[in-house]
């Protein structure tokens, strides 16, 4: 059961980030392992059998979960900034092992190897971003109203966060969830993608050899492998008083309302339906680079990826061709080879959403512009890889409401003031991403007002995916409501107190209430 036979060039990878070593019931290769049954993960590149990973039992999860506690008690009291110096060393090993571990998420998810290196950039750069953040929990000094009173706030860590992370960003996702909830003094147990189980097992390696360099229990960091059943010992956890998910909305739901009947809390960053708004003032340069990489990059499986393109009706004819011109220069096939732009889709089954999603917009009353279809032959032979297509369609068609992660882009027209396209924009029950292309500035004001877009992110000149670490990620509506990375995201992960001290020998009460005895 150790790994199957892959080419030189992922052996290497896979032995720098040490899963050469796995074998049958030692899958993390550290004393977390697990002991359930087998999942296998195959390439979406080449359908290569690349291992096998046990996945997590009831009796495994208690055990990880008392190694987890354990570490709490001794890294909650640790101080913030040395916990944020544990994130730096995370860091500067992510640095060192950014080609392997990129290529380790290419080759097992189907990105490219660019975005695939980008992922890992987007875990350096939040642990810098947490190791300054680790200074900085900052809570607020109030005045109060009683004489001698001092009032206060402080933040405090939360306990043991549970992550489950999907398998579009098997690697980025996880970080920008336990890179805070550490510096928080936060302990995580991670149930990555069982279609992405390897970048799960390659991050625990990595964090794990932190830990130990510094003395520190490794339950800091604990994996756990497997299907929705996995995450459903965290959901139903009392012990876990944050869960962070991302996914499907119906994923969402279940988890939200598991968690919430235990009155737990919920961080969910859940499906996109994100549109760019074309008005007569776009550059259409500019649109076309940015609809492009936002409809096909990462196979259109982004929660930030473009899927509808809305489009004043002057300039409709002059974007449509120069999307099918585009479109035509597009290259399909192994994401390793960088001359490629669009890889595989993660399996069949999601293969089988594409074709059924392109048949449902012409019944729906559709007109395909860019034909879809599965490739087939040599390089294609795990079946995943499909066409970028184009779709005229209206927003109100069911699969338009919808999220299918493909890349479909669906093309709306639309005619009279910005208005008119931003009701467009806003009237699907997603509210992850959206953005204008304009140059003229009432129309980008009046998107970004508050009777404009109603996502949690908002762009000007920009595409819908690619969002910075610095900002808070996440969206409104269906999309779950919650923000992960930066700004002030961290606040979710710790607990606020609110302190009151009397250095007076009397005892005033609040509201001007008298209570003589
Ligand atoms: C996701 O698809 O879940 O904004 C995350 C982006 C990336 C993150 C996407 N930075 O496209």
């Amino acid at each position: 059961m150790a790994t199957a036979m892959v080419d030189s060039g992922i052996q290497n990878t896979l032995k720098a980030l040490r899963i050469k070593e796995l074998n049958e019931g030692s899958s993390t290769g550290t004393k977390f392992f697990s002991s359930g049954e087998v999942i296998d993960s195959h390439s979406p590149v080449d359908g290569t059998l690349i291992a096998r990973v046990r996945s997590t039992t009831k009796e495994d999860y208690e055990r990880i979960m008392e190694r987890a506690s354990e570490a709490f008690e001794v890294w909650r009291l640790k101080p913030a900034p040395q916990r944020g110096e544990i994130v730096r060393q995370f860091g500067q090993r992510l640095r060192e092992l950014k080609e392997p571990l990129g290529k380790l998420v290419s080759y097992e998810m189907g990105k490219s190897y660019q975005e695939g290196l980008g992922e890992v950039q987007e875990m350096i750069d939040i642990c810098d971003f947490a190791v300054g953040l680790s200074r900085q929990l900052h809570g607020l000094t109030m005045h109060s109203e009683r004489p001698g009173h001092r009032m206060y706030e402080q933040y405090h860590p939360l306990g043991v966060v549970g992550i489950i992370s999907a398998f579009n960003f098997p690697v980025a996702v996880w970080a920008w969830n336990t890179a805070l909830a550490w510096v928080c003094g936060d302990v995580c147990v991670w149930k990555p993608s069982e279609k992405t189980p390897l970048c799960g097992i390659a991050c625990q390696h990595i964090i794990a050899d932190v830990l130990k360099e510094n003395s520190l229990p490794e339950g800091i960091s604990c994996l756990i492998n497997g299907d929705y059943r996995v995450g459903e010992f965290m959901t139903h956890d009392k012990r876990i008083p944050l869960v962070s998910a991302t996914g499907s909305i119906r994923m969402g739901k279940i988890v939200a309302q598991a968690v919430a009947g235990r009155l737990g809390k919920s961080l969910l960053e859940l499906g996109g339906n994100n549109a760019i708004i074309v008005t007569p003032k776009a550059d259409i340069k500019m649109t076309v680079i940015g609809a492009v990489f936002g409809a096909v990059g990462t196979a259109g499986q982004r929660c930030t990826s473009t899927r509808r393109l809305i489009v004043h009706e002057s300039v409709y004819d002059k974007v449509k061709e120069a999307l099918i011109a585009a479109y035509g220069q597009l290259r399909i096939g192994n994401p390793l080879d960088e001359t490629n732009h669009v890889g595989p889709l993660i399996d069949r089954d999601a293969v089988k959403m594409y074709k059924e999603a392109l048949e449902q917009v012409v019944a729906q009353g559709g007109k395909i512009l860019v034909e879809g279809g599965v490739l087939e032959g040599e390089g294609y032979e795990s079946g995943c890889y499909v066409k970028p297509a184009i779709a005229e369609a209206k927003n109100t068609f069911e699969i338009v409401q919808h999220e299918t992660f493909a890349p479909i882009l669906y093309l709306i027209p639309y005619s009279g003031e910005v208005e008119n396209a931003i009701a467009l924009q806003n009237g699907v029950v997603q509210g992850l991403s959206s953005a204008i292309m304009t140059g003229d500035l009432r129309e980008a004001e009046k998107f970004l007002s508050a009777a404009g877009s109603d996502c949690g992110i908002a762009n000007v000149n920009i595409g819908t995916s690619g969002a910075e670490i610095g900002g808070a990620f996440g969206g409104e509506k269906e999309t779950g409501g919650g923000r992960e990375s930066g700004s002030d995201a961290w606040k979710i992960y710790m607990r606020r107190q609110t302190n009151t001290i009397n250095y007076t020998t009397e005892l005033p009460l609040a509201q001007g209430i008298k209570f003589d005895l």
